[in-house]
């Protein structure tokens, strides 16, 4: 087992690009949107998307086609978008796990860790749901439920609110930039699911969760 994850007990998990797969759906639906406007997005810009919200992500995608949208239609976009999205999800089920999460997920819960969720995503609720998964979280911490995006640290910070645990005692799992300095302007300890190269400033890194779920077995 890593040491270094030992200590802590509180586990803060991001969901897109930690737990699940969505950033294909997610892709699917804005280059469906940036077809209607006339222009391409490529799974390359699509990079520029993960763990940004909803209308950051609009604006990201407009940058894109050089387009610009009055506010009213960047709500409308907006709301076209996830409407096509939450279609796609439709189709997701527990294939779309990562590798490890719900192994990893079950260890924790057995070796009494207190474990939420801390995503950016509005449709948390629903992917928990479809993953079936919504039972190993003692705090789900969403799109919904917070005013400022990462990196603010404000929904890591809830989490361990939430779980009764001081951020020094919960390590956070991120995918995203953005939340990796979320979660040390949060004073927390980061664990990079990626690269290096791409998430700079993480206390260790990881390419999935099987590698955590591998070593605690051994
Ligand atoms: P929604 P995470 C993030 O989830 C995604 O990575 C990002 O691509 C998406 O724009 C954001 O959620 C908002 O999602 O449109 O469903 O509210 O990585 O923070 O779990
Ligand atoms: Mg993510």
């Amino acid at each position: 087992m890593d040491t270094r994850l030992q200590k802590y007990r509180g586990m803060i998990f991001d969901l897109d690009g930690v737990l699940v797969d969505t950033a294909t759906y997610h892709y699917l639906a804005w280059r469906r949107l940036a077809r209607e406007l006339g222009f391409e997005f490529t799974e390359g810009d699509n990079e520029r998307l993960k763990g940004v919200s909803r209308m950051r992500s609009l604006e990201i995608v407009l940058e894109v086609g050089g387009l610009s949208l009055s506010d009213a239609e960047k709500q409308a976009a907006a709301a076209k978008k996830n409407a096509w999205y939450v279609e796609y999800l439709c189709a997701l089920d527990e294939r779309a796990l990562l590798p490890g999460a719900k192994d990893y997920l079950e260890y924790l819960r057995q070796d009494g860790r207190r474990i939420a969720l801390g995503s950016a995503s509005k449709n948390a609720p629903l992917i928990l749901e479809r993953l079936n998964i919504g039972r190993f979280f003692d705090a789900v911490i969403d799109g919904n439920s917070v005013g400022r995006a990462k990196p603010d640290p404000e929904v890591f910070l809830k989490g361990a609110g939430l779980v009764s645990l001081p951020p020094k005692d919960c390590a956070v799992f991120e995918d995203s930039r953005a939340g990796i300095e979320a979660a040390k302007r949060g004073g927390m300890f980061a664990v990079g699911v990626g690269r290096k190269e791409l998430l700079p400033g993480a206390d260790m890194y990881i390419a999935s969760l099987a590698d955590c779920y591998g070593k605690q077995k051994n």
